[in-house]
């Protein structure tokens, strides 16, 4: 099964939208594999955002995301990298589609919210940044043989 890193922004957990985000995951039918409550340290942040830390935004993304705790997921499910970002919409919240979490919950780019993965690569890669493989769990949902046709 494919797997998606997922981060509540600062401003997420602040606005207390924790509770609806996972709701509306839970609710598409993907599965919490892994999650952590944490300040995030330097170093990861960097190793996260390392392809855009040239650019003039970094220095306000890195004081915003370290700002406060953010709330770190894997979810799992067919194809759940592309459901994700469907699901979250567009990066800039005035461009993303009302019912997506950014077009319902934020309004600035530099505040939105939310991440995903964009690629089964980066969500590779972003996992492994965040967490151990022992810290992926392994387990059936139980609604899971009327959610997929096969
Ligand atoms: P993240 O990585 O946060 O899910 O966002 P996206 O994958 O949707 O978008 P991104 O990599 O292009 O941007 C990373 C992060 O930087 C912030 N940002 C971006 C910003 O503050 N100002 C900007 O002009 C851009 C392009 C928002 C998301």
């Amino acid at each position: 099964m494919d797997r998606s890193f997922v981060m509540i922004k600062p401003d997420g957990v602040q606005r207390g939208l924790g509770g609806e985000i996972i709701s509306r995951l839970e609710a598409k039918g993907l599965k919490l594999v892994a999650a952590r409550f944490e300040i995030l340290p330097e170093a990861r942040v960097t190793e996260q955002y390392k392809e855009h830390l040239a650019k003039p935004f970094f220095p306000g993304l890195k004081v915003y995301i370290m700002g406060g705790p953010v709330f770190l997921m894997v979810w799992e499910g067919r194809n759940v990298v592309s459901i994700v970002r469907k699901v979250i919409g567009a990066t800039n919240p005035q461009e993303a589609m009302p019912g997506t979490i950014r077009g319902d919950f934020g309004i600035d780019i530099g505040r939105n919210v939310i991440h995903a993965s964009d690629s089964q690569k980066s969500a590779d890669r972003e996992i492994a940044i965040h967490f151990r493989p022992s810290e992926l769990t392994t387990y059936t949902r139980i609604d899971e043989s009327v959610l997929y046709e096969y």
